[in-house]
């Protein structure tokens, strides 16, 4: 009888065209495991730290005498500890800036700490710092200059070799590195001539050693620029890209690059999400005249939130002081900083919220999915269920809450190019109830937070998917 029953209810699933109990089929490309564990981690801290630290530039000439680098509290540990503690997953350190100091013994440079009087020339910033990441349970990942305006092979074919070798080192040297760090600028060389790189060589390096690094540079592979420094992303955010498109490469991004870098490219070819490049200070590099111009917990709120919260991952830039420990007002900063992510995001209202939904294939892709906390389940409808697909919340209670949190499962790829929520206005002495609109957006990717700027009470909450590439694989909705 009861097997009967199940093959009735099947057959009656199967009439009505429903892909019911099957998962659904990955749609364009989707991230690496590493692009993935990387997204999901949210946020890094970027240490620019060098010859500029102690000049005051932003970009040093190059001939700068190599013992102007003289940390003498070096404290790797205060900057792996404070990055664990205020929530980044990694750091990645300027192991040579444009000026072409190397916070390591290169091989192929002698402008380095090994040809310096710091530590009489035995002092290793990067082995320092793997070690105290590895200490703290937070990733270590090496930003390398192409552009290097020491190396005296810079503008001619030598120095593609120079630089091969200066990337070996780092990238077998120091353990694993969880992003590689290419930078685009390429400044002319002291025989007048622009560097031609070849990124085979460096890139095919970085596979070998390094095969699960995230490799930025303007345009990937494992991630691109985001096309602006001040910590925003775009409100579209597309993780599939396509460089060819633009005509953009590691070393150029000609014409409107803020756009078409800050939103990708819909249908792209290529997943490679965007990363949030922004200092907490106004420059890269620490100097004692912006000890007054750090960035507040909240402007760093709002920065996580349009980077982030964009569906990007946040680089932020903490750079040290001369002495080789972060500034008090940096850690305040950043403390701060957490105490209101911690305190904003403490309660998920939506939690084990009753859910109903347009249609789903079955009770592993049921609406629940969306309010059970856990980013590896997903709401799935059928292939053919057409738009609009939609998602009602409703409370036993009015829930309160200025936040809603949405993500895409995607593992399976990105999806979402259009949805709008709204809340539920009950019957009053001038209106029926009716649904009121509170939010609209346009892509979601990893993480989707739509900040109201304002409290919104509620007892149910709709949402409405009206375009989407694939069928909309929903795994979060948050509220807060
Ligand atoms: C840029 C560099 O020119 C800046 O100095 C800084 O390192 C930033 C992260 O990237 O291209």
């Amino acid at each position: 009888m009861k097997s009967s029953l199940i093959l009735l209810a099947w057959a009656a699933l199967a009439a009505a065209g429903c892909s019911a109990g099957t998962e659904p089929e990955a749609f364009g490309p989707v991230p690496t495991p590493a692009q993935l564990r990387w997204q999901r981690s949210e946020m890094n801290m970027f240490v620019h730290f060098g010859p500029n630290t102690y000049s005051g530039l932003e970009w040093g000439s190059g001939r700068e005498s190599s013992n102007l680098f003289s940390p003498d509290s070096l404290d790797c540990a205060q900057w792996a500890g404070l990055a664990k503690e205020t929530g980044f997953g990694g750091v990645i350190l300027t192991a040579k800036h444009h000026d072409g100091f190397s916070l390591w013994n290169n091989p192929s440079s002698k402008h380095s700490v090994a040809y310096s009087a710091w530590r009489s020339g035995a002092g290793d910033v990067l082995a320092e710092l793997s070690a105290a990441c590895s200490e703290a349970g937070v990733g270590f990942g090496v930003y390398l200059s192409p552009w290097d305006r020491n190396h005296p092979y810079y503008g001619s074919d030598k120095y593609n070799a120079a630089y091969a070798e200066a990337l070996e080192s780092v990238l077998t040297g120091y353990g694993p590195l969880f992003e590689m760090w290419f930078d685009g600028a390429c400044g002319e060389g002291p025989n007048g001539k622009k560097q031609v790189y070849d990124w085979n060589l460096f890139l095919g390096k970085v596979r070998e050693h390094q095969p699960d690094a995230v490799v930025f540079s303007n345009v990937g592979p494992g991630c691109r620029w985001v096309g602006n420094e001040e910590g925003r992303a775009a409100e579209t955010n597309w993780n599939t890209f396509t460089p060819e498109a633009h005509d953009a490469s590691r070393s150029s991004v000609p014409g409107d690059y803020e756009k078409y870098l800050g939103e990708g490219d819909e249908g792209g070819q290529y997943w490679i999400p965007s990363e949030v490049d922004v200092s907490i200070r106004p420059g890269w590099f620490w100097r004692a005249s912006e000890n007054d111009k750090v960035k507040s917990p909240e402007e760093l709120v709002k920065i996580y939130e349009e980077s982030v919260g964009r569906g990007g991952v946040l680089l932020l830039n903490v750079p040290p002081t001369v002495s080789g420990r972060i500034h008090p007002n940096d850690v305040a900063s950043l403390k701060g900083f957490r105490a209101a992510l911690d305190s904003i995001y403490a309660v998920n209202l939506a939690l084990g919220a009753k859910v109903s939904v347009s249609d789903s294939r079955g009770r592993n892709f049921s609406g629940a999915k969306i309010v059970d906390g856990n980013p590896d389940t997903y709401w799935a409808p059928c292939d053919d269920c057409a738009s609009p697909w939609t998602a009602t919340l409703t409370f036993e209670k009015p829930v309160r809450f200025s936040r809603i949190v949405l993500g895409e499962y995607i593992p399976l790829g990105q999806r979402i190019a259009e949805f709008r929520i709204e809340a539920l206005q009950p019957d009053s002495a001038d209106a029926p109830e009716s649904w009121i609109p509170v939010a609209d957006g346009t892509t979601i990717g990893n993480k989707r937070i739509l900040n109201l700027g304002a409290t919104v009470s509620t007892t149910a909450l709709r949402l409405t998917i009206t375009r989407s590439l694939a069928i909309p694989l929903l795994a979060e909705l948050g509220l807060y």
